[in-house]
């Protein structure tokens, strides 16, 4: 594993010499355009709650409000920010690769749109997305109106999630919980993409939520080169190649810049 703080010749040879991209990303892409990540901590009436406890089932199950309305004023919270220049790089290196016959596939742990409103195409959504809704009894989806929370200040009461149209029972957020099974078709895709690739980038993960998290070891099957871009150390760095220490928002651009 080399550490780098910025992007070599020896990178700029392999990405420019890739013709099969995997990208995994976490929450830390979305962190310069102002999204918590997960990690970080809960504020308002969640306050005492980690994300992890909220996460759940259980968590929904015991206080559906409360649960409901930290998926809510998270929404109104990614409806404030914009994609960052992490997205837009990954987006015009996908634009770029397939226009020279090639492919960049993007998996994501994150329930932002982030991604897609950059401009790129997202293979999977590994934990699902915020802005799906469904029935926690028929899984019958929903589309509703955007949350009226101004996305800054956590509202002061939690608000009951709405019934389901077509049996009544009420609709939980669309995201994969702790505990809960990942969606397969998304990590069947996924787990192809990183046996296909001929270069797998991990950017902004922790590595510590599983089994995404063990998705980039399947690069090692074939000996595929792995960089990890991430301004800290992490769960998976020492199966990396190299380690790019810093913001996605920086190093992303150059990647993508050396591709040219
Ligand atoms: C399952 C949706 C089983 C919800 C999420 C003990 C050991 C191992 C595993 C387990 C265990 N006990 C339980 C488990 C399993 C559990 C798990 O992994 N727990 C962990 C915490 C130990 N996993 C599960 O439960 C999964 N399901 O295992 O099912 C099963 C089997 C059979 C039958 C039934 C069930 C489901 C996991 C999915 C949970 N849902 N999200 C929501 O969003 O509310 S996960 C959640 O964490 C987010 O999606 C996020 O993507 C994900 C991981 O976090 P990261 O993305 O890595 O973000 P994090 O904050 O951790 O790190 C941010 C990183 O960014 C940091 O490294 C930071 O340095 C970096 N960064 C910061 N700024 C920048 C940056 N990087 C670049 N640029 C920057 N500017
Ligand atoms: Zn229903």
């Amino acid at each position: 594993m080399r550490i780098l703080d910025e992007v070599n010749h020896e990178i700029g040879s392999l990405v420019r010499a890739a013709r099969r991209v995997a990208v995994l990303s976490g929450a830390g892409i979305s962190a310069e355009s102002g999204v918590p990540t997960f990690r970080e901590v809960q504020t308002g009436l969640w306050e005492r709650f980690s994300a992890e406890d909220l996460a759940t089932g259980e968590a929904f199950a015991h206080d559906p409000a409360l649960v409901w309305t930290w998926y809510r004023w998270r929404q109104s919270l990614l409806l404030q920010v914009e994609p960052n220049p992490g997205h837009s790089a990954l987006a015009g290196w996908q634009r770029r690769l397939r226009e020279a016959g090639g492919e960049l596939s993007i998996a994501t742990q994150n329930v932002d749109d982030l991604h897609e409103r950059a401009g790129a195409e997202v293979l999977a959504h590994l934990h699902g997305s915020i802005f799906a809704h469904r029935c926690a009894e028929c899984s019958e989806p929903a589309e509703l109106a955007a949350p009226e929370y101004d996305g800054l200040e956590p509202p002061e009461q939690p608000e009951q999630p709405p019934a389901c149209a077509c049996c009544g029972s009420s609709l939980r957020p669309g995201v994969v919980w702790f505990g809960e099974m990942l969606p397969l078709k998304a990590f069947e895709l996924t787990s192809d993409a990183i046996r296909q690739a001929d270069l797998v980038v991990v950017v902004g993960t922790s590595g510590l939520v599983q089994p995404a998290a063990s998705l980039p070891l399947l690069a090692l099957e074939r000996g595929t080169p792995l960089i990890e871009v991430n301004p800290e150390e992490t769960e998976i760095s020492e199966v990396m190649d190299y380690c790019l220490r810093g913001p996605s928002g920086t190093m992303l651009p150059a990647v993508a810049e050396s591709a040219r």
